[in-house]
């Protein structure tokens, strides 16, 4: 069987299916037919990972004694990143990607600060963005300073940035000319790519975990480009009282039931657009299903996928969105 593998994703090329994984018309060429009409076409075609494999392939990682990185979106943060713990001894240090989408005022070491109080287990905390270059210096640093062997993995979600920043780290710091596939879709890398940065330095691509319960599984192609910002988020603070509701897009609507007068603060893209109304007299997205939320001070409603809500008072929320879409609180990130 052939042995080479498409630079873009990590696939097995093969030339013999075009239906299957890995099609290429000619086993010369280094990019899977997928990879080569997204990166020429902007053509999406999506495939599936299953996260038995993403288990797998951390477990793998997690027999090794080396540095990894784990990046995550801060737009999309896990509720729980103890979870990766069991999959994985090593050192890991937390990469916080797409710095450029949350507001500039906010200071980075807030955010690092937020992180250092919930979890012990990292050797250290970057902020970054793949997207902008913004403290890629600093990040490569970091890794000198933790790697064990030549050999750094880089984990993650899907869609977390993990190819992006490793398009990043070959730009400014090798003379490969090798670009990974990257795309807004879910499970763009499909299986582990070595690349060799330098000669103290292999970094080695991962495909990411899917998390069912984000919005974005659940929306169109259209709706998902509107979802994810490209800009920095301008929050949008709404004065709330009891017995008004705010709309988020079609995908999410907010009553507030009960509580003192309150401070709704949205983080996500600028493109969904939002109303308030009178929760009486508008039924708007009534038909989606609900769930309610018993809110003590300074909590941030994460909608999975899309963003959250600021919240700085007590009191009684309804939300509506759709079942398959996971909401979690936490403390205040901002
Ligand atoms: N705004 C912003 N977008 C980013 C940044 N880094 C990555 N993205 C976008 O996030 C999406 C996912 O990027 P990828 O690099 O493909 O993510 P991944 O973690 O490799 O995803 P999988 O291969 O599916 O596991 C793409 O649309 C990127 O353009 C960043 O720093 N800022
Ligand atoms: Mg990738």
């Amino acid at each position: 069987m052939n042995e080479k593998k498409c630079l873009g994703c990590g696939v097995t090329l093969q030339d013999e299916n075009v239906l299957l994984e890995g099609y290429t018309v000619n086993l010369e060429n280094d990019l899977c037919q997928r990879c080569f009409r997204l990166k020429n076409y902007g053509e999406y075609q999506s495939t599936t990972r299953t996260n038995e494999e993403y288990k797998e392939i951390l477990e793998n990682v997690g027999k090794t004694k080396d540095l990894v990185i784990y990046v995550t979106d801060l737009l999309n943060i896990e509720q729980d990143l103890f979870n990766i713990r069991e999959f994985l001894p090593n050192k890991i240090l937390l990469v916080l990607n797409k710095r450029d989408v949350i507001p500039r005022s906010v200071k980075d070491e807030k955010i690092i600060n937020y992180f250092k109080e919930k979890y012990d287990f990292f050797v250290d905390i970057v902020v970054v963005s793949s997207e902008k270059n913004i403290n890629l210096d600093l990040l490569l640093r970091r890794i000198k300073f933790f790697q064990v062997t030549k050999n750094v993995y880089v984990c993650g979600q899907t869609n977390a940035g993990k190819s992006s920043l490793i398009n990043r780290l070959i730009k400014n710091y090798s003379e490969s000319k090798q670009e990974l596939t990257i795309s807004p879709i879910p499970s763009t890398t499909l299986d582990s790519i070595t690349i060799e940065i330098n000669d103290h330095l292999t970094i080695i691509d991962t495909p990411g975990l899917i998390d069912e319960e984000a919005i974005t599984n659940y929306v169109s192609e259209k709706e998902l480009k509107s979802i994810l910002p490209k800009k920095e988020i301008k929050p949008r603070t709404y004065q709330i009282k009891a017995g008004q509701s705010l709309l988020i897009g079609d995908l999410v609507r907010l009553d507030y039931i009960e509580g003192e007068k309150n401070s709704f603060t949205l983080y996500m893209s600028n493109s969904i657009k939002v109303k308030r109304i009178s929760s009486l007299r508008n039924d708007s997205l009534k038909n989606l299903s609900k769930r309610t939320y018993q809110l003590p001070f300074n909590q941030d409603i994460v909608i999975k996928g899309l963003g959250f809500v600021k919240i700085v008072n007590r009191g009684v929320v309804d939300m509506y969105l759709n079942q398959r879409v996971g909401t979690f609180l936490r403390d205040n990130l901002i």
